[in-house]
């Protein structure tokens, strides 16, 4: 029996389209720089907020319609889902999904009875991954959402939590390999402080470490290969989380030793939250080598916290597939719809309009970079404004053959320098252009 009846397979219908239920833009058979465009762009879907969402906010109850809230059974319920995220990714001609432990299986009384329903789920899923249309960006341990996590989980205060999240993800691990998840996310739920006042942060921050390095030493001992990537968030739930922004996990993972080992896995939303843009994340991440994977969503400028909509700003979208298309691709990362339906926008169709709106604006951000960059002129506008250290003096400063004395001495009788235009506003409506012309 199906989850989604009614809906049928979305198909792509070009730019003129504004069916809902159908892509203008992504063509998933399109070739793209030489790949197509279902392979470039590695759409996923989030579990937690499509099959576990149901509209609860602060001021209300659930309002979204589901049929499978009918299940009084969790393990028949659990596995309804796992039905629907397959349909989902299957309809919508996306080839993964990414899962949080506690997502996909109900908790028991001790760790060994939840593991136990876990394993049930997870065989589950396994008969699904049979024909290998679908399969696992991304496994997680959800440390976050049970009260044991009230004051953290690997930065916990209380070692025996320290203990649990260890076993949790000892658990996680094995079965992201299992499913042939290709990352595993350390998002550190509530990995941060509330007050100073309480915290030994050095501890915290040593301890965080040990965690990641166990989790390392143990998917080495199990053979699992797939990519660990760090998710940066600024705050909430706590009021500051260590993992903060790309510049600030990397500095972590270096003074630990931990730099080889991780990648990052950006979300647009955390970005903005740490003031920051989508596209500053990515760069960030970009000339440090280490951008590994997207969660893409977009928040709010009015609202300051992690709205988790749906991705529909083409200008964000440009610019991330910009400097996703000058890494080379994503290698095992993707795109992970981290979003979620409005509270009003309670229907199926709603689920499915949602992501066909987040896919097709990444997919005509995809088009749009690719325009920017056979255009060219970015790239010949950068290269002009730093052509001074290709040589002379330039060329003596980043070969390292420059000194405080040399510059002093040949600069010190120069009596005006010549400074060139940004073109800042050009480059700008270049984007417009470049958005619109991808658009015909
Ligand atoms: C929450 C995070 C979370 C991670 C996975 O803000 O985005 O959903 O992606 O734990
Ligand atoms: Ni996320
Ligand atoms: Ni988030």
């Amino acid at each position: 029996m199906s989850v989604f009846g009614e809906i049928g397979k979305i198909e792509y219908k070009g730019p003129d389209n504004r069916d809902p239920l159908a892509f203008s833009f992504y063509n998933p058979e399109e070739l793209v720089l030489g790949i197509k465009m279902k392979d470039y762009l590695r759409f996923s879907i989030a579990f937690w907020h499509t099959f576990k969402g149901d509209g609860t906010d602060m001021f209300g109850m659930p309002t979204m319609k589901r049929d499978w809230l009918s299940i009084s059974d969790e393990i028949e319920l659990a596995k309804k889902k796992i039905d629907g995220v397959f349909e989902l990714c299957e309809k919508l001609n996306v080839k993964f999904f990414c899962f949080h432990d506690r997502d996909i299986a109900p908790e028991g009384k001790t760790l060994r009875e939840t593991n136990a329903k876990l394993d049930q789920i997870v065989s589950h899923i396994k008969e699904h991954l049979k024909d290998g249309k679908v399969g696992v960006l991304w496994g997680t341990a959800n440390l976050f959402s049970n009260p044991r996590f009230v004051h953290g989980a690997a930065t916990s205060c209380n070692a025996d939590v320290f203990a649990y999240s260890a076993a949790q993800v000892k658990k996680a691990l094995e079965i992201t390999k299992e499913l042939g998840g290709e990352n595993y996310v350390f998002w550190g739920g509530r990995e941060g402080y509330e007050t100073l006042l309480n915290t030994d942060m050095a501890l915290e921050f040593d301890n965080l470490a040990r965690f990641m390095h166990m989790a390392v030493d143990y998917a080495k001992e199990i053979d699992f290969k797939g990519q660990f990537l760090i998710e940066p968030k600024p705050m909430e739930p706590t009021k500051h989380q260590y993992d903060f922004d790309v510049a600030n996990s990397l500095s972590f993972l270096r003074k630990y030793g931990l730099e080889e080992y991780f990648e990052f896995n950006i979300e647009a939303n955390h970005a903005t939250l740490a003031g920051h843009t989508f596209q500053h994340e990515l760069r960030y991440a970009r000339i440090n080598g280490l951008l590994g994977s997207v969660d893409a969503n977009q928040g709010d400028t009015l609202l300051g916290w992690d709205t988790d909509q749906f991705p529909t700003d083409l200008y964000a979208t440009t610019l991330a597939m910009y400097e996703i298309v000058k890494n080379g691709g994503l290698n095992s990362g993707g795109l992970n719809f981290d979003a979620k339906v409005r509270r009003g926008s309670m229907g199926e169709k709603d689920l499915f309009a949602a992501h066909i709106a987040g896919i097709d604006s990444f997919a005509l951000g995809l088009k749009a970079a690719v325009k920017l960059i056979e255009e060219g002129t970015i790239e010949d506008l950068l290269k002009s404004r730093y052509a001074s250290y290709r040589d002379g003096i330039g060329k003596e400063i980043v070969d390292g053959s420059a000194n405080f004395k040399k510059l002093e001495e040949y600069i010190i009788d120069r009596e005006t320098i010549q400074s060139e235009s940004a073109n800042q506003e050009y480059l700008e409506r270049l984007i417009n252009w470049a958005i619109v012309k991808a658009s015909d």
